[in-house]
């Protein structure tokens, strides 16, 4: 049996909890981009604005959203929210918002309670960046041509060792 066609709306929804959260963010939506999945952007705060982020979630889900992505700093309780709100995978990306340099949203999103799982990445760009790679092998379990790309990235990522250099130069 053939895998269901990858559905045509986006597929990847990331969610932030601020504004101020989306410089932060700029690497998942150029990786996101490059593996050619499409994806939209919201600013929800969990905190703020509860029950938007549970309508939003309900729609996106009926759009066809497969992954969500909730990134947010402090007490970043988004992506735990959003885990809650959707049996769909929930990545979480810690950020550094404020004094405790991302330490304080790490706990917030990795810390969940079993039966509630955030698939936690590292805080700030480079966890941003692999939200957008795990989202990518999340799909491409089911989407042979997003796995061709996904193998491709790896190869070209593997293909970038410098071996035996000057460090001088
Ligand atoms: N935040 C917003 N609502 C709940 C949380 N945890 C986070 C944002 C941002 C930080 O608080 O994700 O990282 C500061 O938000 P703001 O809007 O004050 O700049």
């Amino acid at each position: 049996m053939s895998p269901d066609p990858p559905s045509p709306g986006p597929r990847v929804a990331v969610i932030c909890g601020s504004r101020s959260d989306l410089p932060a963010l700029r690497g998942c939506f150029d990786a996101l981009d490059a593996y050619e999945i499409g994806w939209e952007a919201s600013v929800i705060s969990a905190h703020r604005q509860p029950e938007v982020l549970r309508a939003y979630v309900a729609a996106a889900t009926e759009r066809g959203v497969q992954v969500f992505v909730g990134a947010a700093g402090l007490a970043a309780h988004l992506p735990g929210t959003l885990a809650t709100l959707t049996a769909l995978p929930v990545i979480g990306v810690p950020l550094d918002a404020g004094a405790l340099g991302g330490a304080d949203a790490l706990y917030a999103v990795v810390q969940m309670p079993p039966g509630v799982p955030v698939a936690t990445m590292a805080i700030g760009s480079p966890g941003a960046r692999n939200a957008a790679h795990l989202s990518a092998r999340i799909l491409a379990l089911a989407d042979p041509a997003l796995a061709a790309r996904v193998e491709r990235f790896r190869a070209h990522q593997a293909a970038g060792a410098e071996l035996a250099i000057d460090p001088r130069a």
